[in-house]
């Protein structure tokens, strides 16, 4: 009785762990979750490694579903089938070898799963070419940012074309979709970070010799994104905001010539048909006047 109990346990985990895996497997490409909102995961990822986090993420909660429906079936039957009937202890040592060696064996086949699409998916998403299309520094400091688009990688290659924000004016990135972006990271102060939610991404940004990278294969879709500096880096780090404008290839081409004839960053939006200021995020009022400072009059 018992050992036949035990094999049709056996072969029900088994079930269960080959069907966890083919599931994995399955869902690499396609979209269970948005009949789940996302179980909790932002679904407006804009580039392929944003989609693959996002794949990862519903693979890894079903996987954890299908281990948490297995455990809690378990705790009920238990709980109906040892109930207690009446004042006669049951044998109170008692093990059962292919339950241990399953006990053991289950968790680490589980996590080794879960660490082996992990280790692809961050592959993937710190990736960075040799040959990006297009470069941009991106340069944080207290408390704003400016984007150098540049000729080459590193701290060697020259600047083709620049937008700096200002306390009255957000910075605007503008980049193509469908290509190769490299983001070359640098602070002139502080620890910063920079966030785009929509990339699912961030990335911190370091003052001195370390230029934090990070590419995206494409960004696939056009429009206005609000980004931000997730850091606690100072007193206006909550003002730190820019946004990412994502246009057609020839837009963008069009818009670094008119960067390069001198136009500044806003004439050249307007010159490829682009609203000149940032649509997501609005200066802040820093109020930086004396109102905000110890009097130094004594009183
Ligand atoms: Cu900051």
């Amino acid at each position: 009785m018992v050992a036949r109990g035990t094999r049709a346990r056996l072969a029900r985990l088994a079930g269960l762990g080959a069907g966890a895996a083919a599931l994995m497997t399955l869902l690499g490409g396609c979209d269970v979750g948005s009949a789940f909102k996302g179980f909790g995961w932002p679904e407006n990822g804009i580039t392929p490694q944003a989609n693959r986090m996002y794949d990862l993420w519903i693979g890894s909660v079903i996987a954890a579903l299908v281990v948490g429906v297995f455990v809690w079936g378990l705790i009920f039957w238990c709980v109906v089938r040892y109930r207690k009937r009446g004042d006669e202890l049951p044998v109170q040592t008692r093990y059962n070898m292919p339950m241990e060696f399953l006990y053991t064996i289950a968790p680490i086949l589980v996590v080794s799963v879960l660490f082996y699409y992990t280790a692809i998916v961050q592959t993937d998403v710190d990736r960075t070419s040799k040959t990006p299309d297009v470069i941009v520094e991106t340069v944080a400091f207290k408390w704003n940012w400016q984007f150098n688009y540049r000729d080459g990688i590193g701290t060697d290659a020259n600047t083709i074309a620049s937008t700096l924000g200002s306390s009255d004016v957000i910075p605007v990135l503008v980049l193509p979709t469908g290509k190769r972006i490299l983001f070359e990271e640098t602070s002139k102060d502080v620890i910063h970070s920079f966030w785009v939610p929509e990339l699912l991404f961030k990335r911190d940004v370091f003052p001195g010799n370390i230029r934090n990278q990070f590419e995206v294969s494409s960004i696939d879709q056009e429009g206005s994104y609000v980004g931000r500096c997730a850091e606690l880096c100072g007193t206006y780090h909550s003002m730190m905001n820019f946004e990412l404008r994502v246009v057609s290839p020839e837009k963008f081409d069009q818009f670094i010539e008119a960067k390069q004839d001198g136009a500044t960053t806003q004439q050249a939006l307007t010159q490829i048909g682009e609203e000149p200021l940032a649509t997501t995020t609005k200066p802040f009022p820093t109020k930086r006047d004396v109102a905000n400072f110890n009097s130094t009059s004594g009183e």
